[in-house]
């Protein structure tokens, strides 16, 4: 059994009330989470720890970001281990997906940060200068689906532009949370600049949203909370971003090479059990390439081995999903029901026949389930891809037209002939109910700063005289 504990300043503690955190594999109790109700000691420890660390300079900060790297790096496996028992995910997801991602986002900003050009714009009589100040204490909220990659995408960019942090994990997924605490007071990172407090969404972390002191609220979650975070932070004036859900489309057009598509838009589907906000788990197909498509998508799903669902109460949401869209008129062609495993399996669902603009194929479900339909031309492709609240990313799959359909989809990302393909300097985020702001390179260094300008009117005092 684990104690999860709340840092705070640099000190461990409990409180006075906790509750189980669950293993989805097997249903077992492992480890023990704080309900913490209040987040005002972790409060005043970011903000006794802010001037400090702000007086750093980048290049100072950038080294600790490259020090935690390699502290996280040398336990890898570890921190694998403890996110694949948390959240039921396959070692291997962890170690590849997980866990790199985590060391490679504090490498990533460290490095962007030494190549950033000065920001710096000339008139014909005075100097605009562009400071980066840092936004002060900052809130960080993160999901349970990519625990410890999704948490440090947020520490790492706030920390560089010299911010102190109140990081609030998931409460269903806070192990990795807990053990980068750990790792940071091993390897002497100052006391105060990371704190991270556990408990309930609805208490510690709407707590730390209502706060005045916390200046800025990043956001990754459903977008149902994302909607009440909004109403909270927004007339406070704080920063905000909020990433929230998706229900991408894979579009597999006339000219797609199947032999791409497949393992393609098998693992947009049914990647971490499509657990992941870019999942594509509405599938488009040309009527022409259909029976095609179908008979080998099937043959592949069947091949997958897939981990459970994070809990039992999503187990039952992707479930309800299942029935309605029987209700809906959906023919389950593979998989459709929990699997016979202790935990929270459900089996690689794949449904077919249904309307692309039926509940099921139009709201998220966020497990390992897609629905498949068919179009006949790229216009009706693209109508039927943007027919959902939703607008995070999507998939297009063509030999030559896949760049020029991808530029009518509305959404913040499109993939073409690949999914999932990430270079941390580009724009990430979504538009419509799937959230507003970018993270990503330069647009999480805005996020997670104040752009302040000086404008120098140039000494010609003389030159009048
Ligand atoms: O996430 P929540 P849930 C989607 C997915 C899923 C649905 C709900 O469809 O089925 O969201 O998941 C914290 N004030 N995604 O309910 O609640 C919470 O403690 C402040 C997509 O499990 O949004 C956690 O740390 N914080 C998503 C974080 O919000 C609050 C990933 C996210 O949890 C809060 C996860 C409150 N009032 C689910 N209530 C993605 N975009 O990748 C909760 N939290």
């Amino acid at each position: 059994m684990i104690e999860v504990e709340n840092l705070i300043g640099g000190e461990y503690s409990t409180a006075a009330e906790s509750f189980d955190d669950i293993c989805p594999s097997d249903g077992s109790i492992i480890a023990s989470i704080p309900r913490t109700m209040m987040v005002d000691d972790a409060v005043k420890a970011a903000e006794n720890a802010q001037p400090g660390w702000g007086a750093l300079s980048l290049e100072q900060r950038a080294d600790w970001l490259d020090k935690i790297a390699d502290a996280l790096e040398s336990q890898h496996r570890q921190l694998a281990e403890l996110e694949a028992l948390d959240t039921g995910k396959p070692l291997e997801v962890a170690m590849e997906v997980d866990i790199s991602r985590s060391i490679e986002n504090f490498r990533f900003f460290a490095e962007f940060s030494r190549n950033m050009p000065e920001e710096v714009f000339e008139m014909e009589d005075a100097t605009n200068t562009v400071l980066r100040k840092p936004v002060g204490v900052v809130g960080l909220i993160s999901p349970w689906n990519l625990p410890l990659y999704l948490l440090t995408w947020k520490v790492a960019p706030a920390l560089l532009m010299g911010n102190t942090i109140i990081a609030k994990p998931s409460e269903i997924t806070p192990l990795t949370a807990h053990r980068l605490g750990q790792i940071l007071c091993e390897i002497g990172f100052p006391a105060g600049v990371v704190n991270i407090v556990h408990g309930y969404g609805p208490e510690i972390g709407q707590s730390l949203v209502e706060h005045p002191a916390v200046k800025a609220i990043s956001f990754t979650g459903g977008t149902a909370t994302g909607r009440l975070v909004a109403r909270t932070a927004a007339p406070m004036f704080k920063k905000l971003s909020l990433e929230l859900g998706g229900k991408n489309s894979s579009i597999i057009l006339d000219d797609a090479d199947l032999g791409l598509a497949v393992p393609g838009v098998v693992r947009a589907g049914f990647l971490n059990s499509g657990q992941i906000c870019l999942c594509g788990s509405r599938i488009l197909v040309h009527s022409s390439i259909y029976d095609e498509f179908l008979e080998s998508f099937l043959a592949a799903v069947s091949e997958l081995k897939i981990g459970p669902v994070i809990s039992e109460n999503h187990m039952t949401k992707v479930l309800s999903f299942i029935d309605l869209a029987v209700a809906e008129g959906g023919d389950i062609v593979a998989g459709g029901l929990r699997s016979e495993d202790d935990g929270f399996h459900i089996e690689a669902t794949v449904i077919t026949g249904l309307s692309h603009d039926s509940r099921t194929a139009t709201e998220e479900i966020f497990g390992p389930v897609v629905t498949i339909h068919r179009f006949d031309s790229d216009a009706e492709a693209v109508e039927m891809a943007n027919c959902t609240d939703y607008g995070l990313a999507g998939s297009v799959w063509s030999k030559n037209r896949g760049e020029e359909l991808a530029k009518q989809i509305e959404s913040g990302m499109v993939w073409v002939n690949t999914w999932l393909h990430r270079d941390l300097r580009v724009p990430f985020g979504g538009i419509k109910d799937s959230g507003v702001g970018r993270e990503g390179g330069m647009w999480s260094l805005g996020f997670f700063s104040e752009a302040i300008n000086i404008c120098v009117k140039h000494n010609d005092l003389q030159a009048r005289v």
